[in-house]
């Protein structure tokens, strides 16, 4: 090897030991969270959440668009990329400065630690414990593996003239490679044998049968329409929206939720098992995501059993505001640190405000709040629907404001008004001739009165209503359009039972939900 050739050679090794340091980082911090703190404590889960965490609500809501329910995944990917390319810099820094490479791997332990400490839902410092363990292991290591490779040349390499010992390098970065693997696997079986307690304790729910059932849903609410959404939404097809890097595994037999804060008489503890023994009710309710674009997919209908929230509500001696009661919010925090603040007025006016623990006649999936989550109807879920949920506190709006709030979404979110066209989709090439248009509207908890279609700037039709289901849920809609050939817009708007029409007013999703009227552009053969 030339001069040269060794030289480069050696700088493609460091950069190597920067990628195994980081590497061991890594498995070390995640094992000790798994261990002895907790797995939401790893440095990945932890700078992932405060990104998102400090993320501006614009940059939130593109990701959100761009790359919908993956932006979490694909937030975890870029932060791996990132400490990759890092490690690499680090790795080379290190052949000329081995303190300075060392130094730096000990400032990322400390960013991950900072940002594990600076969660929602992190209450100790030992929450910084995995990040700078795993930093520890990984400037060690960076300084022994670049230690070797401008090592003074023991006898055999310095008889090759090449100035260090290649055959150390290469087992000590071997064994270095193999033990962060370990400490990888036994860090993950760890957080899967929880995982497992919580798959079981779901397993184990037998859902009681509600006391009060939902009516069947009317035989004339589903269109016999290809294309239309379905008027129940499979659980598997239902949208996600949260901020949880990780799913919450919660174990159901040691959940508890408590009900205290002002104007709380009576202070509650509830166990999961507690919720199963009150009175149940059965109830579709339709919920939308505030992050919903006009004519986007995060609204579902589901069919829901719970606790009425009202009925625990007035149990702890809460009254609401217009009852003289001194909290006018109702603040659920869930196991992950969101908080959700709902209108105490709204919970107790005699809307089916649930706590729920069934959905479509399971339990709660994961994704969904496994094992409780709040559903109000009418408001949108980041005012409303804590999954996951562990604590309710009553206090005020002047008082406190919530995870969304802070980051300049609205205090008070009622769902606005909104159509939706399923069929045709955005440029299709229907036949001419009688074409079926159809979709979905929603304005929960007034209810949809009338819905409306317009083709390209032609006066406006009615569409066929399908049954209603209830004024909870989304109402499905047709309209068969006699199809000219040509490019044509077709643009739905609908009418609440209050008597309000959709403004056509396009606006953005921040900060209390998108206005406007969903279009679709197709072109007739
Ligand atoms: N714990 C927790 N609950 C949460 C959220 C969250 O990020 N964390 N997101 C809320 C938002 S913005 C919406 S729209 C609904 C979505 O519920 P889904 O994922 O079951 O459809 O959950 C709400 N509940
Ligand atoms: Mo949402």
């Amino acid at each position: 090897m030339t001069v040269l050739e060794n030289l480069w050679f050696r700088r493609l090794l460091a950069g190597l030991s920067g990628l195994l340091a980081g590497y061991a980082a890594l498995a070390v911090a995640e094992l000790v969270a798994a261990a002895a703190v907790r797995p939401e404590a790893g440095p990945v889960t932890a700078v992932g959440g405060a990104a998102i965490d400090r993320t501006p609500a614009p940059v939130k809501d593109w990701a959100i668009r761009t790359f919908g329910e993956s932006d979490k995944l694909v937030l975890q990917l870029g932060i791996v990329a990132v400490l990759a390319a890092l490690a690499v810099v680090l790795g080379l820094v290190a052949l000329r400065h081995r303190r300075v490479g060392a130094a730096g791997v000990l400032l990322f332990g400390v960013v991950g630690a900072v940002a594990a400490t600076s969660r929602p839902d992190s209450d100790s410092f030992t929450d910084g414990v995995p990040s700078l363990a795993g930093a520890l292991a990984g400037a060690a290591l960076l300084r022994w593996l670049t230690g070797l490779l401008i090592a003074p040349a023991r006898a055999a390499a310095s008889a090759s003239g090449e100035g260090w010992d290649r055959r150390g390098f290469l087992i000590a970065a071997s064994a270095a490679a193999v033990a962060s693997t370990g400490a990888g696997v036994v860090g993950r079986t760890l957080g899967a044998s929880r995982a497992r307690d919580a798959t079981s304790s779901r397993a184990a729910v037998v859902l009681p049968r509600p006391d009060s059932l939902a009516a069947p849903v009317p035989k004339g609410a589903q269109l016999r329409v290809a294309g239309v959404s379905r008027f129940v939404t499979p659980n598997k097809d239902f949208y996600r929206v949260d901020t949880a890097l990780v799913v919450p595994t919660v174990d159901a037999t040691r959940w508890r939720l408590r009900i205290h804060g002002r104007g709380v008489r009576r202070p509650l503890t509830l166990t999961f098992q507690d919720l199963l023994d009150r009175e149940l009710v059965e109830r579709d309710i339709t919920l939308a995501c505030v992050s919903n674009e006009v004519g986007g997919p995060y609204v579902g209908n589901a069919r829901w059993i719970g606790v009425r929230l009202a009925d625990l509500l007035a149990e702890a001696g809460v009254k609401p505001p217009s009852k003289g009661g001194p909290a006018d919010q109702l603040v659920a925090r869930s196991v992950d640190g969101m908080t959700l603040g709902t209108p105490v007025e709204d919970v107790m006016d005699g809307r089916d405000a649930l706590l729920a623990v069934g959905m479509n006649g399971e339990p709660l999936p994961f994704d969904h709040g496994f094992p409780v989550r709040m559903v109000v109807p009418g408001l949108y879920g980041y005012v409303s629907a804590c999954k996951w949920i562990e604590d309710i506190e009553l206090t005020t709006f002047d008082a406190y404001d919530p995870y969304w709030v802070k980051r300049t979404w609205a205090r008070e979110a009622p769902i606005k008004t909104q159509s939706r066209i399923d069929t045709p989709k955005p440029f299709a090439r229907p036949a001419a001739g009688i074409v079926m248009v159809a979709g979905v509207a929603w304005a929960q908890h007034r209810g949809i009165d009338v819905v409306e279609v317009r083709v390209d700037d032609a006066p406006w039709e009615r569409a066929d209503l399908a049954t209603e289901g209830t004024i909870d849920t989304w109402r499905q809609w047709s309209f068969p359009w006699k199809a000219t050939p040509g490019s044509h817009t077709l643009t739905v708007r609908a009418t609440d039972r209050t008597g309000q029409t959709q403004t056509e007013k396009r606006t953005r999703t921040i900060p209390d939900g998108a206005s406007g009227w969903h279009s679709v552009v197709v072109t007739v053969d």
